[in-house]
Formats: C-alpha cells, structure tokens, sequence
C-alpha cells in the first residue's frame, strides 16, 4: 500500500459524567482522530492518550507531534507491505505507542475495506458477540457509586470494575459487596499503591475480586510479584504491560495472572495479536482494556475482542455512557444479556459520523507524501 495521505484531527467530547481515578478527575475528552488514505481507501483510527500524562507519559500534543514528525515521515518514504508489518518499519521510534497504534490500527480498517471483510475476521477474530464489563470512576459518595453499579447491573453489564484509590477503598468495597454479594466485581488502582499498603491490600482478598489491576507504580513490574504471593486475589497489569515482552517477563516472574490489553498502549493490532498469543499459551486470561474512546477507538477494540484469548469481558461498553452523541453510526449498543454483537460490515463496521465530527474538531492537519501533494 502506498500510503498518500494521512489526516489528524483533534476533537472535543464532553463525557456524559464526570470519570475519576486515582490519578485525575476528567469531564471532558480531548481526542486525536487519523484518517490514512491510501488507493481510494480510508482507513480510521485513534490515538489512546489523555490530555495529560497521567496514565502514561504521551497525551495528545505527544501523538500529534510524534505522528506528524516521525511515523508519517516513515511511511511516506516508501510503501508498506501490510499493515501487519507497520510496527516493525516503526521500531525505530522508542516508546510512543499510542501515537503508533493511532497511524496502525487505522492501516488495519484500511487494508480490511479493501479486502472488503469485517476487520474482526482480517484480525482472526473468532467470536460474532463480545462480553461487556464496565469501569465505574470514583465518586463523591458510595450512595452515588452504588446507584452507578445498579443502572449497569440493569443495562445487562456483565462485570463491574470500580476504581480504587487511598482512603477510598477497602470500605467502599465493603458496602459494594453487602449490597451486591454475587456480582463480578474487580478493583483498578491505577498504581495509587506501594508495597507499603500491603496490609491494607491483604484485606482485600475477603471480598471475593476477580482481580485487582495495577495496584503499584505504573513502571513496575518485580514489586507486584511480591504481591502476587501475598494475596489470594489474581493481579492483573495494565500499565506496566508495554508489548510482549514485558508480558513475558510478567509472567515468568509471577508478577501477575492476567492481563489487561489496551491496543494503544501496546502499540497497535500486530503487538495486541503477538501478545494475546503468548498469553494463551502461558495460560494467562486477557481482556480488552478501554481509555473512554470515542466511537471509532471503540470500535477497534470490539474488534480486538473478539480474538482468541479474551475470554473475559472487557472495559468495552456503550457509547451513550460516556458520550451524548457519539462520533459513529450507529452508537455503540449493549444487548440486555451484556453482549455486544459483531457487525458484520467492512472494517470497522461503523460508518464515521464526518458532519459531527466535523462539528467537534478542533484543529485538523492533513500530512501529504512527496508523492501526492495536497494544499492544507
Ligand atoms: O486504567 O483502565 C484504566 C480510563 C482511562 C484511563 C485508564 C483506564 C480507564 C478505564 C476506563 O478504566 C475504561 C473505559 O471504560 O473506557
Ligand atoms: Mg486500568
């Protein structure tokens, strides 16, 4: 594929409710698009990273500028083979997997429409539906949190995540549990602990969790196997989990029993197939992680759920809890049974909504090769 042009957009989304962690409270989403153009084809993508560095060190000026300034470049000097191959022409560009995974995933959904298949199926995706949990933010008064986890346990959702942070949490857990006794519930910390904590992290394991997620620092991995031995609950990593090799070494160390996989912060498809891979013949369970993506992120991750190894539900939901309009149609829809079933349509399988995105944009730079010049 020749790769003409490549299209960023940055679009402005207020959240439907506000959505706390540990580590900021955000209301509104500040978010990269990519268009890649190539033969009469358009392939769309998204760049993962927050408006700050909070989760990770890229936000979306970092994609913007690595994009526009070092991935474009690449790729305009001469044709990729498959979109299978652009991590690898890309390697030489240390970290910034975001802004990576933003320029891949959207070679993806290109080379998908031309081959005129679901990219689900171009990925070797094998499930038609995908089960759904949610990520539920924390919140001014576990009232309001219990009031979030009943509307979801009624829209069908069939795990609950709740985010925990210090002085906000082994209680809060508590009451959850008093009142929901028998629900999938799971705890992410977002790295708001230290080894320190451990006692307190030990009075979590009476509250029957499937997992607690990235507990300790984001760049950690040997600390959480000590934990690994002290607590019955599974650890499950999200930020520390990079590519997979650092998932390899996650798991021959014994720093974790599941993974959460997120297609930006590993970098794109190619790495996420790699790793989920490895996993299931570690025979370590992985999911699908969110970063509240618009429509078209959200999307590819329905795709990547469908792969193989991601047995339990992922941090996929519907579109109209984080936003009042979303960037696709149709908006995602959750079934009542809490699956989300596959569409069956080239690539993506959700037509991007331009005229409201067009509405939302903020600024937008349309990045051209040598070869197919274009006026901005
Ligand atoms: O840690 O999984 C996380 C959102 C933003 C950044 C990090 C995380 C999250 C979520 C929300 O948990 C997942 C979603 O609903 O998209
Ligand atoms: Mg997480």
């Amino acid at each position: 594929m020749r790769i003409e042009r490549i299209e960023l957009r940055e679009i402005r989304l207020p959240l439907v409710h506000f959505f706390e962690t540990s580590f900021h409270r955000l209301y509104d989403r500040r978010i990269v698009l990519t268009r890649v153009f190539s033969e009469g084809f358009i392939g769309f993508g998204e760049a993962t990273a927050a408006a700050d560095p909070y989760y990770s060190y890229e936000t979306a000026d970092t994609a913007w500028h690595i994009i526009k300034d070092f991935i474009a470049p690449e790729l305009f000097k001469r044709p990729v083979e498959q979109a299978a191959a652009v991590a690898e022409r890309l390697a030489r560009i240390r970290g910034h997997n975001m802004a990576k995974a933003a320029v891949e995933i959207a070679l993806w959904d290109l080379e998908a429409r031309m081959k005129g298949l679901p990219l689900y199926q171009w990925l070797g995706g094998v499930r038609r539906e995908i089960p759904c949990g949610v990520s539920i933010g924390i919140q001014d008064s576990v009232e309001q949190l219990l009031d979030k986890i009943r509307t979801e346990i009624d829209a069908g959702y069939r795990r609950i995540k709740i985010k925990i942070k210090p002085g906000w949490d082994v209680e809060v857990i508590r009451r959850v549990r008093e009142v929901f006794p028998d629900i999938l519930l799971m705890a992410d910390a977002n790295s708001a602990y230290t080894l320190s904590d451990i006692d307190l992290l030990r009075r979590l394991d009476q509250f029957n969790l499937m997992m607690i997620e990235q507990p300790l620092a984001y760049d950690d991995i040997l600390d959480h196997a000590k934990l690994v031995r002290e607590l019955a609950t599974p650890i499950c990593l999200d930020e520390s989990i990079l590519n997979t090799d650092t998932a390899r070494k996650a798991i021959e160390y014994g720093c974790c029993k599941i993974i959460n996989v997120k297609l930006g912060r590993v970098g794109g498809f190619a790495e996420a197939q790699r790793m989920q891979a490895y996993c299931a013949a570690a025979g370590v369970p992985v999911w699908c992680g969110g970063m509240l993506e618009s429509g078209i992120g959200r999307a590819h991750n329905i795709a990547l759920s469908t792969l193989p190894g991601f047995t339990l539900p992922g941090d996929v939901s519907a579109s109209r809890r984080y936003f009042h309009r979303d960037v696709i149609v149709p908006p995602v829809v959750v079934r009542p049974d809490g699956f989300i079933p596959v569409s069956q349509s080239p690539g993506l399988g959700y037509e991007p909504d331009l005229e409201f995105i067009n509405q939302v944009t903020v600024r937008c730079e349309t990045l051209a090769s040598l070869d197919f010049p274009v006026r901005n």
